[in-house]
């Protein structure tokens, strides 16, 4: 695990009201284990990539991604072609400073569970843009999950605060 100091980290302003828009994407994925015929579903909402600000060469992405399914799922990595590299970050407390984790084997989901990306946690970290998102464009970003497969959001570039989700200050 790659342990990453925040000293640079951009907090960003929460300005202006709740996003009013909801955005929902559900994938499906019927799998045989072993002559047992389970349904597996993510459902992902919520989410926005972070408009790049200033000279910063990253920015983060969130998603809310619940797995309705019967069986256990992983989001594996992360992919944008606005970004030379993307990786899954976890935020952790050491020593009195905010830490940033690479999960390099991803992140479970178990069934029934929901694994939330927000400001100030878990964060998609989009590294060395090579196309800078802006307020109001549109992102395409794919999310690889080991069972349901590989499933794109086009992500509204909003610096605006997710719903029912707020930045620890
Ligand atoms: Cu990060």
């Amino acid at each position: 695990m790659r342990k990453i100091l925040t000293a640079a980290l951009v907090v960003l302003a929460l300005a202006g009201c709740q996003a009013k828009e909801t955005r929902t994407t559900t994938v499906s994925h019927s799998s045989d284990v072993n002559g047992v015929v389970t349904k597996n579903a993510v459902t992902m909402s919520d989410y926005a990539i972070r408009a790049a600000l200033g000279n910063n060469p990253n920015t983060s992405a969130y998603v809310t991604i619940k797995n309705t399914g019967t069986t256990d799922e992983r989001l594996v990595a992360a992919t944008c072609a606005c970004a030379e590299k993307v990786g899954l970050h976890s935020m952790t407390m050491s020593g009195g400073m905010m830490t940033m984790n690479e999960e390099s084997n991803g992140f479970v989901i178990k069934a029934g569970e929901t694994l939330v990306f927000a400001p100030g946690g878990n964060h998609i970290m989009l590294q060395n843009l090579t196309v800078r998102p802006k307020d109001g464009d549109t992102q395409a970003v794919t999310l690889m999950f080991e069972k349901a497969g590989p499933v794109t959001l086009l992500m509204p570039v909003s610096n605006e605060p997710l719903p029912g989700k707020t930045a620890p200050m």
